[in-house]
């Protein structure tokens, strides 16, 4: 309740506003679903610069070993550009916010032999006391309940090809209607329908914007998908500056921040469409649908492409990483 009340209360002073965000999160702390790192707490406490990271990637968007030493640059590459890394995953019963090298590693070497929790699974795994990687969706629901309120990630799920008959359209797109986090990434992978993605992300009241020189909504892959965002931002500070806005509004809904992935290791377009054609049919062959679909096809189109898509996909999400780091410094200022 205080949270909702008191971005939209004018005359709240700023030493007020920052005696309850400390009181808030240090009750925050205290929830039995909820582990925050020594680390992050601290950051949360002296109002540092934190980027929350999410774990599906790990357990299931990457082979290990990639998924492991991908899950680490990224922690660096934020430290480099002078924020605190949050990796979110639950352990044990337990959402992580910040964990160690060592949890990381158990992470990655389970690799799709935990469970890939979206918001609906957060219960379920919670509840008996499981682990997982966790989806933008569930990553979200933590970085809020955290107070953390920007995250990096590779791509998010979006609508799929087909979904006017499937109906699979990815959890993440609704929880970005309801969770107020905004979420850098490389746009949605071309295995997913770009425009009826966006058309939803509309309908959810989501903001959306690439991050670039240019307005065109980028691919993960590839830097353009002939789609173009309702919004374009060219620098940090006017993304903050658009976040922390949306967050004093008490708006609940979140932000999309879409970065191309840098120009010299986009994969030609041809290829990688050839590539997700095939996993695609491959997938329809195999009877693989619901949550399996997104872990499948990444992998498929890994081998197809003969592991070039796993470089591709390693290099856009540390540029996500440095890019999210970037606003989350700007942010802190303003929020300070
Ligand atoms: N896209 C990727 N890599 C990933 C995912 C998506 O390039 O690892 C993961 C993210 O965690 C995302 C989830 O939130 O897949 C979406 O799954 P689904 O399509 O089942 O909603
Ligand atoms: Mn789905």
């Amino acid at each position: 309740l205080m949270q909702r009340r008191l971005p939209v209360s004018p005359s709240c002073c700023k030493a007020v506003r920052r005696y309850l965000m400390t009181s808030l999160s240090r009750t925050q702390f205290a929830s039995d679903y909820l582990c925050i790192s020594e680390e992050v707490k601290d950051a949360l406490m002296s109002r540092k610069a934190i980027v929350a990271l999410e774990s599906t990637i790990i357990t299931h968007g990457m082979p290990y070993p990639h998924n492991f030493s991908t899950a680490l640059c990224v922690e660096r590459k934020v430290r480099e550009n002078g924020a605190i890394p949050a990796t979110v995953a639950a352990i044990n019963g337990k959402i992580c916010v910040g964990m160690n090298d060592t949890d990381i590693i158990w992470l990655a070497e389970k690799n799709n032999k935990l469970a890939k929790i979206s918001r609906r699974d957060l219960a379920s795994v919670l509840g008996q006391g499981g682990s997982g990687g966790m989806t933008v969706s569930a990553t979200m629901i933590a970085a809020r309940m955290a107070g953390i309120p920007i995250f990096a990630t590779g791509g998010i799920g979006g609508v799929h090809r087909g979904a006017e008959s499937s109906f699979d359209v990815s959890a993440d797109l609704t929880e970005l209607g309801r969770t107020p986090v905004a979420v850098v990434s490389s746009g949605v992978k071309s295995i997913l329908d770009i425009p009826k993605t966006l058309e939803y992300l509309e309908t959810q009241g989501v903001f959306v914007a690439s991050f670039s020189d240019s307005k065109e909504f980028p691919a993960f892959f590839t830097q353009s998908s002939g789609c173009e965002a309702p919004y374009n931002v060219t620098r940090y500070a006017e993304a903050a500056k658009i976040i922390d806005t949306q967050l004093n509004l008490g708006l609940e809904s979140g932000m999309l921040f879409a970065v191309p992935i840098p120009k010299e290791l986009s994969l030609a377009g041809e290829t990688i469409e050839a590539a997700i054609k095939d996993a695609l049919s491959l997938a329809r062959k195999k009877n693989i649908t619901g949550k399996e679909i997104t872990p499948f096809v990444l992998s498929t189109v890994n081998e197809i492409t003969g592991g070039e898509s796993l470089v591709a996909n390693i290099a856009l999400v540390e540029n996500n990483a440095s890019v999210a780091s970037g606003i989350a410094n700007c942010l802190a200022q303003l929020r300070n």
